[in-house]
């Protein structure tokens, strides 16, 4: 392993009585890999139990961006080359990461600064705290390399008001700061210019959070998704993708018709596999059996020739023009998705830590 894929890519300490953990990766906008999510879990569940921590923050060193997902290229070689054992292994312990910051019981800061995207959201998506910035850039991209937006994202975006869910998941649209508050992906809006502040004076004081993040907030521009919320609701009614596809077509506005082109560049599987998993995210108990289904999920889609494909179109050669396979909706069976989402052998299924 190169040295940049280490321990030191996740820098922990503990300032005040706040434990403080920052993605350390900058040239890969902090990815995230296996000793990445090795070293947070095991830094959480030290402080979980050191009475001296109340309360974490989350956040990226040096560098642009927060977290931009995962490390993409280490899973498609996992995929060609072990049979995906080593991408589930990442898959499995990240889930574990993701709902560990979901029940912890000591509050959580997440700050979203600049791209939070695929892995970024399983970080902050689960915590107390979701601080966006005038930089903030969130999004679940995975359709276009022939993933699904996991990391718990099929619980965060189901639960979004309307439709809007569904948009973000088969689209990979991008929300800036003031759309992620207006959604309720963020709780917070700070300027980039009070961050530091504003992590000083958590670790100073971390029982005072709520007027801390007040203070400091700002009044966000408006909301640009607001306006679309209407037409999205309307245009993305359906659970099936055919329908959307169709409606955008029937439409036939601007908006329609870009993000018609828009879909016509995703994987047609991992689209309706997005739809299945948000529809039956719903009917999950707990935030636990959505993390069970999405790795049935990842186990599945890892190794399907979409996967490497689009990893290939848009990290390794960047010609940006994956050959889908299925190529079209309509190939994508219902028997095909049925095998994606098939439980897995009881000594296999996802579990908690
Ligand atoms: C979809 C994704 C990812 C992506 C692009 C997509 C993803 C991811 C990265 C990424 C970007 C820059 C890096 C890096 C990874 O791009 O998960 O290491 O330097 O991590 O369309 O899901």
């Amino acid at each position: 392993m190169s040295d940049e894929i280490s321990a030191e890519a996740i820098l922990a300490r503990i300032g005040g009585r706040v434990g403080h953990l920052s993605l350390n990766r900058p040239k890969a906008l902090h990815a995230l890999t296996l000793p990445m999510v090795r070293a947070m879990i095991a830094a959480l569940l030290a402080w979980r139990d050191d009475p001296a921590v109340d309360a974490v923050i989350l956040d990226h060193a040096e560098g642009r961006g927060f977290c931009a997902g995962g490390d993409i290229a280490f899973l498609r070689d996992s995929a060609l080359n072990d049979g995906g054992v080593a991408a589930r292994q990442f898959f499995y312990e990240e889930y574990q990461l993701n709902h560990l910051i979901l029940t912890y019981d000591k509050p959580i800061f997440a700050f979203m600064d600049g791209i939070t995207m695929g892995g970024g959201v399983g970080l902050a998506g689960p915590s107390r705290y979701r601080i966006a910035t005038e930089a903030t850039r969130l999004a679940m991209p995975e359709t276009g390399i022939g993933l699904f937006p996991d990391v718990g994202g099929g619980w965060y975006l189901s639960r979004l008001a309307g439709r809007l869910g569904r948009y973000m998941a088969l689209t990979g649209a991008r929300l800036d700061g003031a759309d992620c508050l207006w959604a309720g992906l963020a709780t917070h809006f700070l300027p980039q210019a009070a961050l530091a502040e504003a992590k000083a004076a958590l670790i100073a004081d971390p029982g005072d959070a709520a007027a801390i993040l007040n203070r400091l907030s700002a009044v966000p521009p408006p909301a640009k998704i607001a306006a679309q919320a209407e037409t999205i609701d309307r245009l993305f009614a359906s659970d099936r993708y055919e329908d959307i596809l169709a409606a955008l077509a029937a439409d036939g506005g601007e908006w329609a018709t870009t993000t018609l082109a828009t879909l016509g560049h995703k994987s047609p599987q991992t689209c309706k596999v997005a739809l299945r998993q948000l529809q039956g995210s719903l009917a999950c108990a707990d935030f636990a059996a959505n993390m069970a289904m999405e790795y049935r999920i990842g186990s599945r889609v890892l190794l399907r020739p979409d996967f490497a494909e689009g990893v290939r179109a848009v990290i390794i050669d960047k010609d940006h023009a994956p050959k889908w396979n299925p190529a079209t909706p309509e190939a994508v069976t219902d028997d095909l998705l049925d095998a994606i989402f098939a439980p897995l052998p009881a000594d296999e299924e996802w579990k908690p830590l």
